[in-house]
């Protein structure tokens, strides 16, 4: 049962432009290094930028004090990510430490760095048995206490923020090993139903929010990830909001479950969106360079099963740098699971998320500008359009391209069209970032209807799956609205 919802908060909130006003005001003060860039992205741009092209989100967990003390931390935060979640600025021992006191500081200063930066926020977390203050951990509570608790904690934490939090992790792991429930002061007091009840507070406190579980152990098919499975199911069933389910992606080098893409799927195929909401991959100490490669292929393997799934909306690395991260106070020995080192330099798994994305990692093509769409510079942005076409990923019998498309002409495509033929009977099976479809050996790839805009001197990145019986070869002429591109 619901409680009466109190008429006012007892802290009033800070008077907030909504996100999406910050972010245009920002965006029309600076111009392309916040907005998703028209012009494509240079080969060695930072992820953003290429995640951008593509309707990606590439998000890192951000911890504020880090941000006020360490300024390449900060750099690095703000200019390779789009979108950000606050690793544990937002929790409860952090946002009301003593029962009806809150404490914003943390999460204020956090979320104004992600306005200041344009990146999309997951707010973490509302109802969880760890980092709780004692006062709830070890409360003796009747089920309506702690339902008005609740229903306070996150009336005042989300409706802080309501409007400019594009996604509440509303509970995390809930879940054991086993895929039954875990014991937490919720779960004792309230039944597996603080879940519902969880998901519809925060619907009132912040309709605009998206409202997601989330947890670890959960990113290939096991018992667990049947365990949300099945519950998203009845959640749907029962008409309770539900919009999405994070999978953590907490993993070990060399061990990302082989079911990932399929796990994720299936989430999807409920109607629901799915993320990874915490990568990142831990290593034996001291890494060794092959171990930081197999590290790289993880990371890769990782974007692939999200990237290759439509509805999988974005992958968050859970920390900027293996200066911070949480992994050797938890696990004694292991470190280096990130994308940057302690040093700040990237690694290969950070060039492995780039390449991801659909930018390069040899630095060969940094135009700068784009092209201006008159003249011939002679250096192959010649003609209407230009194609880069990669097999970036083959195995035995099949294989991942990628495309990118560059609109040489000297105006906008409104609506756009790109064929090849595959010379070596490849068969498409499908593909991302536009309307794939095969006849013969003639592959056609159109615009899906939020990328048909294809403005002067804009690329877009498009990607497919395709088998192959042994030989590759690569298609040697692409079209694009029937004329001609140059090829790279
Ligand atoms: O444990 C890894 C993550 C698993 N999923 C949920 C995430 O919220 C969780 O994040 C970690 C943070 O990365 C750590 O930074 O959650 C830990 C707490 O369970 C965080 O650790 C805490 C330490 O336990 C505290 O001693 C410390 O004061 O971080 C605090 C702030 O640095």
């Amino acid at each position: 049962m619901r409680l009466a919802k109190r008429a006012s908060h007892e802290t009033p909130r800070r008077t907030r432009r909504g996100r999406r006003v910050v972010g245009a005001a920002f965006a029309a003060l600076l111009g392309a290094a916040v907005l998703a860039p028209a012009a494509p992205a240079a080969a060695d741009a930072p992820l953003r930028d290429h995640a951008a092209q593509q309707g990606f989100e590439i998000g890192a967990a951000i911890a504020p004090n880090h941000l006020q003390n360490d300024s390449q931390y900060a750099d690095l935060a703000a200019t390779e990510f789009n979108a950000a979640t606050p690793e544990n600025a937002m929790k409860w021992s952090v946002t009301e430490p003593s029962r009806n006191q809150f404490s914003f500081g943390q999460a204020d200063a956090f979320m104004d760095f992600a306005q200041a930066n344009n990146q999309k926020v997951r707010g973490h977390t509302l109802v969880w048995h760890s980092q709780l203050p004692s006062w709830v951990e070890n409360g003796n509570f009747s089920r309506s206490e702690l339902l008005s608790i609740m229903e306070n904690h996150i009336d005042q934490v989300a409706g802080r923020y309501a409007g400019e939090i594009a996604y509440w992790d509303v509970a995390n792991e809930i879940f054991l090993g086993d895929g039954s429930w875990r014991d937490s002061v919720f779960y004792r007091t309230l039944g597996p139903d603080f879940v519902a009840e969880a998901l519809r507070m925060t619907a009132e406190a912040d309709p605009n929010a998206e409202l997601w579980l989330n947890d670890y152990s959960i990113d290939g098919i096991n018992a667990k990830s049947d365990a949300y499975y099945n519950l998203i199911q009845d959640l749907i069933a029962q008409g309770v909001p539900i919009d999405g389910i994070g999978l953590q992606a907490h993993l070990i080098n060399g061990q990302v479950p082989s079911s990932m893409q399929q796990n994720i799927q299936r989430f999807a195929d409920l109607g629901i969106k799915v993320a990874i909401t915490e990568l990142d991959v831990r290593i034996q100490m001291p890494a060794s360079q092959s171990e930081l490669e197999q590290q790289a292929r993880d990371y890769r393997a990782v974007m692939d099963a999200c990237m290759n799934v439509n509805g999988c909306i974005g992958v968050t690395v859970w920390g900027v740098s293996d200066q911070y991260s949480w992994v050797p106070d938890t696990f004694e020995g292991q470190g280096a699971p990130l994308l940057f080192n302690e040093n700040y330099q990237p690694k290969p798994a950070y060039d492995a998320v780039h390449e991801a994305l659909g930018g390069t990692s040899d630095g060969g093509g940094d135009d700068g500008g784009g092209d201006d769409g008159g003249g011939d510079d002679g250096g192959g942005t010649s003609g209407p359009c230009a194609v880069s076409y990669s097999a970036a990923n083959e195995w035995n019998t099949g294989f991942t391209g990628q495309i990118t498309v560059t609109n040489n002409g000297g105006s906008a495509l409104n609506g756009w069209e790109l064929q090849f033929d595959f010379p070596s009977g490849q068969q498409l099976s499908n593909g991302w970032n536009a309307q794939w479809s095969q006849s013969g050996s003639t592959v056609t790839a159109t615009n899906t209807s939020w990328n048909s805009t294809l403005a002067a001197g804009g690329s877009v990145s498009i990607g497919f799956n395709a088998s192959h019986s042994g030989s590759n070869a690569e298609p040697e002429s692409f079209t694009l609205n029937g004329q001609s591109c140059s090829v790279s």
